[in-house]
């Protein structure tokens, strides 16, 4: 707790005198969306950490969770954490929205899932997972999202629902679950500082990483003090360390990696593509997405653009309906650091909306064909949304608004206005 206490003062010090001028003039924000709730999960109390999602058709979401809070940030023993999976939202498009924890099949046992940045290409599941162990780094999962009929005693769970529901009956009939099919090793100067990746080829992907140096193999709760003050001291000050970084699968082999030349950043988050050639990359510290371009003809990223949002970004999410890019963060860093006051009534919520007040943004950046230049606009900004947003995604109708987070205890669904 000592250790805690320094470490949040000197980041308290650190942000007075580094962070006055990312003041923003504060403009009345006009919120698109309100009346933001907790999604209920029909199998499970809660889901600590959804961190990151993904459509997989317009009905259907997907998102991983697995207590970053208490791994990353409290640094606990990671034998005494629950660790992580995948929740399933369907019900999308009539509104009737459903959510439960994925079964996996095939899964190793021996192995930790604790997924964080995922991707959806075709019917495959790719997922950051932060599996620490001696001899490993972390590993790329891939599973097949498989849709099977709807088991009894899942039915009985929706019953209440199916009954209040006439559209989206059948929808009830059938679910999703995942079939392990195999993992990418990640070299070991990746061990749990991977954050988020995209697939560009079947055999291609893209990573971002957060931290300056790889944590200790047996888990980022064996960490140092000195360590930790060093990474803090990178991102107080700003020295750019992070990549993103252009590799091959090698199937249940390691993974090949070589960083991007202008990626170079201080916090490397959020990474996300419009699979047409465009590549947004979240920093956390400088608070901005930078805008790529592919360049087809040597394969690098070109950088495009840098936009300036102001708040500590996360993931950054592509939009396909409407061909649009949502940023999402936190606004106040001192939220953040009180956190550890906080976590165990964050955790123990029973309410459907959160309990703390945590100020969360999320912009919507869209490409003006005019200047060639892509614009950003802040579509909520709230106290009331989630604590610690870590990402968005939008229904194909722009009704809903799902919220994800690091540290709630499940994701939230907002209302359009
Ligand atoms: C979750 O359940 C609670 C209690 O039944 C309810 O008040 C709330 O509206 C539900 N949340 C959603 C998003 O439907
Ligand atoms: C793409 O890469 C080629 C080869 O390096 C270079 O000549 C060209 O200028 C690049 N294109 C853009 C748009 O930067
Ligand atoms: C605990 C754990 O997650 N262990 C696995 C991590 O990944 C490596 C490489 O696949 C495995 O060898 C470990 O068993």
């Amino acid at each position: 707790m000592i250790k805690k206490i320094i470490a949040i003062c000197l980041l308290v010090t650190a942000l007075i005198l580094f962070n006055q001028s990312q003041l923003q003039n504060v403009a009345k924000v006009h919120n698109q969306y309100n009346d933001c709730k907790y999604i209920n999960i029909t199998n499970q109390e809660k889901v600590l950490g959804p961190e990151d999602s993904a459509f997989y058709d317009e009905d259907t979401l997907i998102s991983s969770y697995g207590n970053i809070y208490e791994i990353f940030f409290e640094k606990k023993d990671l034998k005494t954490v629950s660790k992580g999976g995948f929740i399933l939202i369907q019900g999308i498009r009539t509104g009737n929205v459903m959510a439960y924890t994925m079964e996996i099949r095939n899964y190793p046992q021996n192995i930790f899932l604790i997924p964080l940045g995922i991707y959806i290409r075709d019917d495959l599941l790719y997922a950051i997972n932060h599996s620490f162990y001696s001899g490993g780094g972390d590993r790329v999962e891939v599973f097949k999202i498989v849709k099977v009929l709807n088991s009894k005693h899942n039915i009985e769970n929706n019953q209440h629902e199916r009954l209040n529901n006439d559209e989206g009956e059948s929808e009830q009939e059938y679910m999703f679950i995942l079939q392990f099919i195999s993992y990418t090793l990640l070299p070991k100067r990746f061990n749990g500082i991977t954050n988020n990746l995209v697939v560009v080829e079947n055999t291609r992907f893209f990573i971002t990483d957060s931290f300056p140096y790889s944590l200790p193999m047996k888990g980022v709760n064996i960490e140092s003090f000195i360590q930790t003050t060093i990474t803090y001291f990178y991102y107080i000050f700003q020295i750019k360390s992070n990549h993103v970084w252009d590799c091959q699968i090698i199937q249940e082999g390691e993974a090949k990696c070589l960083p991007f030349e202008n990626s170079k950043s201080v916090l490397n988050n959020g990474i996300t593509t419009d699979n047409n050639g465009i590549f947004m990359v979240a920093d956390t510290m400088l608070k901005t997405v930078r805008v790529y371009k592919l360049n087809e003809s040597d394969q690098t990223l070109d950088l495009k653009q840098t936009i300036h949002l102001g708040i500590s970004v996360d993931n950054v999410n592509y939009i396909q309906s409407s061909n649009s890019f949502l940023a999402t963060g936190t606004t106040k860093m001192l939220d953040t650091l009180l956190l550890p006051f906080n976590i165990k009534k964050v955790e123990n919520n029973k309410n459907s909306t959160p309990d703390i007040k945590f100020g969360s943004e999320i912009f919507e950046i869209i490409l003006n064909s005019l200047t060639d230049q892509y614009e950003a606009k802040s579509i909520l900004k709230s106290d009331e949304v989630i604590v610690g947003a870590s990402g968005a995604q939008m229904s194909s109708n722009r009704e809903f608004l799902f919220v994800n987070s690091f540290a709630d205890k499940s994701l939230s669904i907002c209302k359009k206005v």
